[in-house]
């Protein structure tokens, strides 16, 4: 056998180019609907490329984000196969880096939509190092693609023009539905509060601890931050919570003690799907 001199190097890989701003394989307007019947095999075939546990990374560039989408939840698997359904593929062309976390509050205790999202970015972390949180209801998805679902420098909301209100925002403080914050402006206001048991208010005590520590929303256009919402009754043990009027007066002297800093919940148990994460935790009742 002759001795080449031989170069036992692979060539490194061409790093990839940094994701385009406006990604071009962006559609616009989507037709949503939520008639057709929806299962989990068919979502899970259309969307082959998504990797256990509900992550994706484009292949062919380098995202700016490390994007953590956390879905509060409990008792609406009909509304997640939908979300699943549209949101993977958008989610994809939009050449966003992300993992989604469904955070499944166990029991029948009342409802506590901010505490699972602080337990999302808990749980989330443990994963990778995510630097973005796009917090996002079960029930709304998207009506345009080009509202892109990465962090800003200010924090996002994203559903300025729900269906239900008409496609306007409901209130110029109004940060419900789905917004995004990037690590560092989510500890900055200490996360999201752990004392809203039961529905409203948590949403404009995150406003407000926006606008206290000195940041403000930035926003999609009106016409591309539209947003359908799937139809649905109130659910149970999520009542309105009638001390939330007055909790909202009150964030300036209760988010310094009352948030990221302050959780606690017992994780109960993490599990893999093949297009979202699941995560069932305790977190407690209403004092
Ligand atoms: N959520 C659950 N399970 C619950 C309660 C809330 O998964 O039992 C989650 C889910 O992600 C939902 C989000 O929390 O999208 C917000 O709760 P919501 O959908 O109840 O709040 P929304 O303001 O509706 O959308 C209020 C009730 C409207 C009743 C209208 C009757 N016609």
């Amino acid at each position: 056998p002759s001795m080449q001199p031989e170069s036992n190097q692979t060539p490194s890989p061409k790093p990839l180019p940094p994701c385009p701003e406006s990604p071009p394989g962006l559609v616009g307007r989507l037709l949503i609907e939520f008639s057709s019947q929806m299962t989990m095999e068919r979502v899970q075939k259309e969307n082959p490329n998504v990797t256990e546990g509900g992550r994706y990374m484009p292949p062919d560039c380098r995202p700016r984000w490390k994007v953590a989408v956390i879905i509060p939840f409990r008792h609406r698997e009909n509304h997640l196969k939908y979300w699943l359904h549209y949101l993977h593929p958008i989610l994809r062309r939009q050449k966003i880096d992300y993992g989604i976390y469904i955070i499944n509050q166990l029991g029948e205790d009342t409802f506590n939509r901010a505490k699972l999202l602080n337990v999302g970015y808990t749980e989330a972390l443990k994963d990778a190092e995510y630097d973005c949180f796009i917090f996002s209801d079960v029930d709304l998805i998207p009506m345009d693609d080009r509202n892109l679902y990465h962090c800003y420098d200010q924090p996002r909301h994203f559903a300025i023009a729900m269906d239900k209100f008409g496609f306007r925002l409901p209130y110029a403080g109004y940060f419900g539905g789905v917004s995004g914050l990037s690590k560092k402006q989510f500890l900055k206001i200490n996360g999201f509060p752990n004392e809203y048991w039961g529905w409203g208010g948590e949403d404009d005590d995150i406003y407000n601890r926006i606008t206290l520590n000195g940041m403000k929303v930035s926003r999609p256009d009106v016409r591309i931050g539209r947003y359908r919402m799937i139809k649905h009754e109130r659910d149970k043990h999520n009542e309105p919570n009638p001390q939330r009027f007055n909790k909202i007066q009150n964030t300036k002297n209760t988010m310094k003690k009352d948030g990221i800093s302050s959780l606690t919940y017992r994780l109960v148990q993490v599990k893999r799907y093949p297009l979202y994460t699941n995560i069932s935790v305790e977190i407690g009742k209403p004092p």
